[in-house]
């Protein structure tokens, strides 16, 4: 190249950029690349760290309305600062002290309860008030009001998962603090109204690849009893190391909401999974038993209470020192919603396979 080419090939890109505009040319491998390349990172947080410090929140921080609620946020160190667990998931350690309740708020990021520990507690979700024990999940979805009320005399801590990262990047966050009167929404005669209205259903063998859904499900309260008891259930019907229930819309047969996939994965005891890797990011919470997951060739020990992260397209598999239950939170609706979902099984009993789901 002359230098006179040169010198107008470098005066374009000053032009270009004086005015706002740049070319894809220079860009096109960062932007697109062969595979996702999340800025999250594997990363566990164990119990044995988070329990200590939440307690010293209990002693020393009132929930309040402003702060709202006692929550721990797993911050990603690959996120350069955000309070997020991945690029599209918040995961939090929450916890309430005896007879201590949080102010009653709505705001359109959809959220789930999983929890850990403790008893007396119940989340009010639009008027209906669920009683929380551990194992169950509860659900908050976009713009229901809800509050969580400890009516008895022990902490009580469970993991709290968000979709506000996707929310915000869409720029559609809205908040608002209940109106009153009073901190609280009013508790109803009766609880768990929504648990009445749909008895069974609402547990999928393996993870959903069917319905679809925009709407919440009706259901609000999956108890840790049906759960657990449909896993056993499934995991006598074969050898396979893992046992997946996926929880669903008892009506459509879809994820809990439209944004988040929640599920339980059972690890036979001894057994290890096969690898498997899959589009869209997952924070895992260790409900039981004791054991270590691979990502992307890192190990991780895990016990009751852990949680860990496991971003996009990292290769992960788990293998349990005796039977162990894994709460898995995914962003998978989502991808299968704009037909981009994918996963791949890199080893094991079956075939390695590539799916693509498209619409
Ligand atoms: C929220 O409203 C709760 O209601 C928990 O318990 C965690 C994290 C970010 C934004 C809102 C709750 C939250 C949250």
């Amino acid at each position: 190249m002359t230098a006179s080419a040169d010198t107008e090939l470098d005066e374009l890109y000053r032009d270009l950029d004086a005015v706002d505009l740049r070319p894809l040319w220079t860009i096109t491998e960062q932007l697109l690349t062969p595979a996702p390349r999340p800025r999250a990172v594997p990363w566990l947080w164990s119990a044995e760290t988070m329990k200590p410090l939440a307690r010293r929140a209990i002693r020393l921080v009132p929930v309040e309305r402003g702060g709202e609620r006692r929550v721990l946020s797993l911050q990603n160190p690959g996120l350069g600062g955000l309070p997020y667990a991945a690029g599209t998931l918040w995961g939090a350690l929450q916890c309430l002290g005896p007879r201590e309740s949080a102010p009653a708020h709505r705001h359109s990021p959809g959220a789930i309860r999983f929890v850990l520990e403790g008893s007396g507690v119940w989340t009010t979700v639009d008027g209906d008030a669920c009683d929380m024990h551990p194992g169950d999940l509860v659900l908050t979805p976009a713009y229901a009001w809800h509050d969580h009320v400890n009516g008895g005399d022990s902490e009580m801590f469970w993991f709290d998962g968000l979709d506000l990262p996707v929310v915000e990047a869409l720029d559609a966050i809205f908040f608002e603090g209940y109106p009153g009167p009073g901190e609280q929404q009013p508790e109803p005669a009766e609880h768990n109204r929504s648990e009445r209205a749909h008895t069974g259903g609402g547990l999928h063998a393996g993870h959903v690849d069917g319905p679809l859904d925009p709407a919440h499900s009706p259901l609000l309260v999956y108890r840790w009893t049906d759960t657990d008891a449909r896993l056993t259930e499934l995991a006598a019907l074969d050898d396979d190391p893992l046992t997946v229930v996926e929880f669903t819309n008892p009506v459509t047969g879809a994820s809990v909401l439209p944004t988040l996939s929640c599920a339980v994965h059972r690890v036979r005891g001894g057994a290890r999974s096969a690898p498997v890797r899959r589009a869209g990011n997952a924070v895992v919470v260790v409900y039981r038993g004791r054991g270590s997951s691979v990502i992307d060739q890192k190990r991780f020990d895990w016990g009751p209470g852990d949680m860990f992260v496991v971003p996009s397209w990292s290769a992960v598999e788990h293998a349990a020192d005796e039977q162990a239950d894994l709460f898995v939170l995914s962003d998978a609706p989502i991808l299968r919603a704009l037909g981009i979902y994918r996963e791949q099984t890199l080893a094991g009993p079956q075939a390695v396979t590539d799916r693509f789901t498209p619409r």
